[in-house]
């Protein structure tokens, strides 16, 4: 089997890539410790495959890397590409979240589009030598709640309502959330591209 480098330190982020590579025959590696990447990019596809061939390069395996975040549309798509740098803790980032919203949609019975999101997702695989291979992205439309709502999943799920499934991220069970998220949208836009490349390597 051919070893694969997952490049993130955020476990909730690690389980939800583990569950959509289980049907790859690739033998998964946790990223070595202390391995610290600079998100310099752009955008979420420029910050992914930073991650990935930077992994890459320094471990001389294939690696995976996901750069995601909340896109907000009244904060003008804030916090965006910086949702992990928007506070210390996911605690932290959603009463900041709510802060900035303020009562924005409050005078509405239903939040509607005053408070409409994306979660956004973009995933890139990188080569050995540090070249990418193939990358792609997802996204998953919701509304942001006046309160914190669920137990599960981690980071801003428990803000993050998806009026199809009347219920947040934090509330769906984790097969839901992995089938509908943007994670789960951006590994099946991957998937051809992912059954190519075990072609590519006879397996
Ligand atoms: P790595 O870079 O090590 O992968 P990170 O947490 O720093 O981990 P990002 O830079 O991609 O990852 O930031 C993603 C931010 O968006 C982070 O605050 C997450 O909690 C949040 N986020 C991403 N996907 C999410 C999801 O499915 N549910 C809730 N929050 C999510």
């Amino acid at each position: 089997m051919t070893p694969l480098v997952v490049a993130t330190q955020n476990p909730g982020k690690l389980a939800e890539m583990q569950h959509h590579l289980s049907e790859f025959s690739w033998e998964l590696q946790f990223m070595p410790a202390g391995l610290e990447i600079e998100e310099t990019g752009q955008t979420f596809a420029e910050n992914a495959a930073l991650k990935a061939c930077q992994v890459a390069e320094h471990t001389g395996q294939w690696a995976i890397a996901d750069d995601s975040g909340l896109e907000v549309m009244a904060l003008k798509g804030a916090p965006g590409i910086y949702s992990a740098r928007y506070g210390k803790t996911d605690a932290d980032r959603i009463q900041r979240l709510l802060t900035a919203l303020g009562d924005v949609g409050n005078d509405l019975r239903s939040v509607g589009d005053h408070r409409s999101a994306q979660f956004v997702c973009a995933i890139a695989l990188a080569r050995p030598d540090g070249r990418l291979a193939c990358q792609a992205q997802g996204v998953c439309l919701g509304e942001i709640l006046m309160t914190p709502q669920g137990e599960g999943g981690f980071g801003y799920d428990p803000i993050f309502y998806v009026p199809s499934m009347q219920r947040t991220f934090a509330e769906l069970s984790r097969e839901t959330k992995q089938r509908i998220s943007h994670r789960g949208e951006a590994f099946k836009a991957l998937r051809p591209q992912l059954l190519n490349l075990q072609t590519e390597l006879g397996f």
